[in-house]
């Protein structure tokens, strides 16, 4: 079990290594000079550069600010620790999300959304994986009909992990597979029902209000599914992903965000923000394309590993 947990926790500290180290070169030069006004205007643009947006970056230089009138310091490590210390009283303040949980002999039911290409199938998978080490009988539902080659491509991925999957033709109505794959999952005491949906931008009323119609017609099948609404969102998009969570929160309400491409992101800081503007969890975090790329977000190594000073 600890081994899996420092494996967790290197995976994070390795992907935001380019975000820790844009954060803590930047203070050092900044923190190297007088302190003045223009200090607190130049952090509050490091801060947004690394993706916690204006609010967020705002918040953290007045904090900053206040605790620096108490115990003025110029010290790197002592001003880590302090926004250490605020990210972290920001994240583990409770959110008021609600869930349902299934009821006994039902299928875990969860929806996945998101806008193209931003990780849903390959999330999907990692998911399953998780489930299935963990002893759980996965069925995916190959939502996504828009293109066919969707649906070819969840197909790779249950014959990879030998899972079984609901599909139908391309072009077909995707909560008509949604409704198959629950009655096949409740058949075949499956425990966890994965559906996959089709890239959709968030200023496409018609494209999410298909999204409502499939949650819809899982109440049919299940009273209370879908019980996990999870939206995939790209670290390397930017603020954009406040915009995007805001507006699929509106037609599916979110249990969760699975955070993907964190690797390779200098924009790490986009977790804080989404914390700070929706209050909705960062629950999954995609570090790479395998599937074992894929970890429950922890906010302590989230946060060592944002503002520490070692490599
Ligand atoms: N580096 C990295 N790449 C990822 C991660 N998650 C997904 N990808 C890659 O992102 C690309 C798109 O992934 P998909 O899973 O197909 O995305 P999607 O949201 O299903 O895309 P559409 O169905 O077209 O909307 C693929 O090349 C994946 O391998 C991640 O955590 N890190
Ligand atoms: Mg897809």
């Amino acid at each position: 079990m600890f081994g899996f947990l420092k494996s967790g926790f290197q995976k994070i500290k390795g992907a935001l290594s380019k975000t820790r180290s844009f954060l803590t070169q930047r203070l050092k030069s900044l923190f190297s000079k007088p302190l003045n006004e223009e200090t607190f205007e130049q952090l509050e643009q490091i801060l947004f550069e690394a993706d916690l947006g204006s609010q967020c970056a705002m918040n953290f230089v007045e904090h900053l600010r206040e605790e620096l009138k108490r115990a003025p310091t110029q010290d790197i490590p002592t001003i880590l620790k302090i926004f250490h210390d605020h990210a972290l009283s920001l994240l583990k303040v409770p959110t008021k999300i609600q869930k349902h949980l299934p009821q006994p002999g039902e299928p875990l039911v969860i929806l996945i959304v998101g806008v193209n290409g931003s990780g849903k199938t390959t999330s999907i998978a990692k998911l399953a994986k998780k489930f299935q080490s963990e002893g759980k009988k996965v069925l995916l539902a190959a939502g996504d009909t828009f293109r066919a080659a969707a649906t070819e491509q969840l197909t790779l991925w249950a014959d990879r992990l030998g899972l079984e999957i609901v599909k139908g033709q391309a072009g077909s109505d995707s909560s008509a597979i949604a409704f198959d794959a629950l009655s096949a999952a409740k058949a075949r005491s499956a425990d966890i029902v994965l559906i996959d949906t089709a890239g959709r931008l968030q200023n496409k009323t018609d494209l999410m209000q298909e999204l409502e119609k499939i949650k819809r017609v899982c109440t049919k099948v299940i009273p209370q599914a879908p019980h996990e609404t999870f939206l995939v969102l790209d670290a390397t998009t930017g603020q954009n992903a406040i915009d995007q969570a805001h507006t699929f929160n509106k037609f599916t309400p979110l249990t969760g965000i699975i955070l993907t491409k964190l690797d390779g992101s200098a924009k790490g800081g986009i977790i804080l923000s989404i914390y700070q503007q929706l209050g909705i969890p960062v629950t999954w975090v995609g570090t790479g394309e395998k599937a074992d790329d894929l970890d429950p977000f922890d906010p302590d190594a989230y946060v060592n590993a944002l503002f520490d000073l070692e490599d």
